[in-house]
């Protein structure tokens, strides 16, 4: 970790208002460094910022990223409205450095940025409270909307074939014929897993290929702890984590928010007789989606809501059991075999919601009806 007077140096090259007090590890993202800055304003008056080393080794163009974090900060700022101000629904904000540059670069080559800190409000990682899921649904939903017209050619894709889920199967399959560290005998069932749904897992982007579904301007990261919540009304204050921000599918975006909520047991958790779809966890995220977004989705894409959520949960299993066959170079691990541990905890979640398919077909039909769309 960074030694504090590292980051406090780090600091002095923002525009933070204050007296430096403190910086500390904040949330629990997979790929960031991210850290709680403590500024003294006054004698009676503390302030916070996130600063964040970005991972340039996952963002190889980071100037670039952080142009296109410029962009679509700025663009939504625009177009939010004073509707959505009032309801304290806040986009998330740049702080400049000393020279006016959207980071800073330290003598290793490090890209540094800086937030306003969001007060009063949570990342959940694991949510149980079904409202919560809703106000995440509608939060992304409206997120997504409002970058509806959002000139996608402008933005520079950030991780290349970030959601190609072909590519993402190849890759696999490359790591296990190169075993680098001989763990592909460890898993030999998950491996199996995963290959036999090959051809589902590229429905979606066939479908984007051959025009079947719209191209858009989407999240891309659609974790529940990339929406920060109100802590004392719940509802959807800030999203954030805008690295992934590209031309994508909004199928992407509901799948992987599914991915991440739907379950009734942590994305790590190790007790899989446990995990299930949880039905009403489903049904809150999607009820929000569907209320934001509902109006713009086109029929193809409705009609694959529910195998949208069974491919992005498939897909980051792949993204982890491929990194874990590789070493653990990409997501952050916190124990011997995370990276294991969160595959076939995936893999579980989509072998629960393929059993479901039915009953999450009848849920979305429900709620169009319910919604009048
Ligand atoms: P990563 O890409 O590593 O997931 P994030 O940008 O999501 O990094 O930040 C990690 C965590 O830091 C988030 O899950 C959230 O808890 C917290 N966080 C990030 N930005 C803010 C902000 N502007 N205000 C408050 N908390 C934030
Ligand atoms: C990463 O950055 P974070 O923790 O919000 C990853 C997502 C995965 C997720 C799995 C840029 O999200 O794609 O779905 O971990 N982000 C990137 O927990 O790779
Ligand atoms: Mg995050």
């Amino acid at each position: 970790m960074e030694k504090e007077e590292k980051l406090k140096q780090i600091c002095n090259q923002f525009t933070f208002k204050g007296v430096f007090k403190l910086a500390e590890p904040y949330g629990d993202g997979h790929i960031n460094d991210t850290f709680k800055v403590t500024y003294m304003v006054d004698e009676k008056k503390l302030t916070h910022y996130i600063l964040q080393r970005v991972n340039h080794l996952v963002f190889k163009n980071t100037v670039g990223l952080m142009e296109n974090i410029e962009h679509v900060t700025s663009y939504l700022n625009d177009r939010i409205t004073d509707e959505q101000k009032t309801d304290e629904y806040e986009i998330l904000t740049l702080i400049k450095t000393n020279d006016d540059q959207s980071y800073f670069r330290d003598d290793e080559g490090n890209f540094w940025r800086a937030y306003v800190f969001v007060e009063h409000a949570t990342g959940h990682t694991f949510a149980e409270d079904v409202n919560m899921l809703y106000e995440a649904g509608k939060a992304f939903g409206q997120f997504q909307r409002l970058l509806d017209e959002y000139p996608a050619d402008s933005l520079i894709e950030t991780i290349e074939g970030f959601h190609n889920t072909i590519w993402r199967l190849e890759n696999l399959k490359k790591a296990v014929h190169d075993d680098l560290l001989q763990r592909a005998y460890q898993c030999s069932e998950e491996i199996q897993f995963a290959l036999s749904r090959e051809e589902m897992a590229a429905t979606l982007v066939r479908g984007l290929k051959i025009g079947a579904i719209p191209l858009r301007v989407t999240h891309n990261d659609t974790k529940i702890n990339n929406v920060l919540l109100d802590d004392a009304t719940g509802k959807g204050r800030c999203v954030i984590d805008l690295d992934t921000v590209m031309p994508g599918s909004a199928l992407y975006d509901y799948g992987d928010a599914i991915r991440s909520c739907g379950s009734t047991i942590a994305e790590d958790g190790e007790n899989l007789e446990e995990l299930k779809l949880n039905l009403e966890k489903y049904e809150a995220y999607t009820k929000g989606f569907l209320e934001a977004m509902g109006q713009t989705l086109t029929a193809q894409e409705i009609k694959w809501l529910p195998l949208a959520a069974i491919i992005m949960t498939l897909e980051c299993g792949v993204r982890f059991l491929t990194d874990y066959l590789e070493g653990d170079r990409y997501f952050k691990i916190h124990k011997e075999n995370h990276n294991l541990i969160r595959a076939k905890n995936q893999f579980k979640f989509v072998a629960e919601m393929e059993k479901q398919s039915d009953t999450m077909e009848e849920i979305v039909d429900m709620l169009l009806e319910h919604l009048g769309i």
